[in-house]
């Protein structure tokens, strides 16, 4: 992590603000491959306000997903280089001015109507970054495999244990200021980006809350937990980053003159 980008929350140009819901933009980011037979009831779900902008963000899809999104008033971003995080970060790049930006998956794991759920805290100038739990009690365990479920709870104590931030899950529907996260200069184009929001945001001082959501079998095939390489390479990318960072910082603090 470039130590200049953990920018310290009191540095950021607007003070906490109760955003007033009528003129906030909220910018949604839905990552997509191959998600045909789900975008359609992900983008129907979503609430059109407070979602001023919906932008779908397809790498190479071959069964039509970014035509369904575009029909169904979507913005679409093509990102042929495949990585969930650079996806992401090309959503970030194309958001339209917001003052709210929205990850969501397009497989229909997560209920899009639960969007205000991520947005209150934000709004009520309780937080910066929200990220939604799908390990609360009324966990779905057919949802989320319980080798997921497992490698996210490990992954959320240890950040617990080496940033003193409380949180159960690294869930992917999570909401955040864009000032914060222009500031946090995220850049993990793969696995990396379940985790970097959150270390650097920590780092940084902003304010992460948790909130529970609903979590569900996805529809259709896929691409990162259901499968081997997918696991791993989560596991690996997630672990080092934690580790990573935090070493990182204890290096830029040791080497500050006193
Ligand atoms: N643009 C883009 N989207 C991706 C890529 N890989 C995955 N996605 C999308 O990112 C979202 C998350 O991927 P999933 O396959 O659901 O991963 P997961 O939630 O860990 O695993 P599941 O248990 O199968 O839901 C889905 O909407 C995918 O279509 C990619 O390389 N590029
Ligand atoms: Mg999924």
């Amino acid at each position: 992590m470039g130590l200049g980008c953990a920018v310290s929350a009191a540095k950021l140009l607007f003070p906490l603000v109760v955003i007033e819901l009528n003129r906030v933009r909220v910018s949604v980011i839905i990552p997509t491959h191959n998600e045909a037979q789900a975008i359609g009831r992900v983008l129907a779900d979503l609430p059109s306000d407070p979602a001023t902008e919906v932008i779908v963000v397809d790498s190479n899809s071959q069964d039509g997903t970014p035509e369904i999104a575009a029909q169904m008033g979507a913005r679409v971003v093509k990102e042929p280089c495949r990585g969930y995080g650079r996806a992401c970060l090309t959503g970030l790049a194309n958001a339209n001015s917001p003052d709210i930006v929205v990850f969501l998956d397009g497989d229909y794991s997560d209920r899009p109507s639960e969007l205000p759920i991520l947005l209150a805290p934000i709004l009520e100038g309780r937080a910066d970054i929200t990220i939604g739990s799908r390990l609360g009690i009324n966990r779905n365990s057919r949802a989320l495999p319980w080798h997921a479920a497992f490698g996210n709870r490990l992954a959320a104590s240890l950040i617990g244990l080496l940033y003193g931030l409380k949180i159960s899950d690294l869930g992917p529907f999570r909401a955040g200021r864009a000032d914060v996260l222009r500031a946090l200069a995220l850049q993990e184009a793969t696995y990396g980006w379940a985790v970097e929001m959150i270390l650097k945001g920590a780092l940084a001082g902003f304010r992460i809350v948790e909130v529970p959501v609903s979590y569900h079998p996805r529809i259709g095939k896929s691409k990162i937990s259901g499968t081997l390489k997918g696991t791993l390479g989560a596991g690996w990318f997630i672990l080092s980053r934690i580790v990573r960072y935090y070493f990182q910082r204890r290096r830029a603090e040791a080497a500050r003159p006193a």
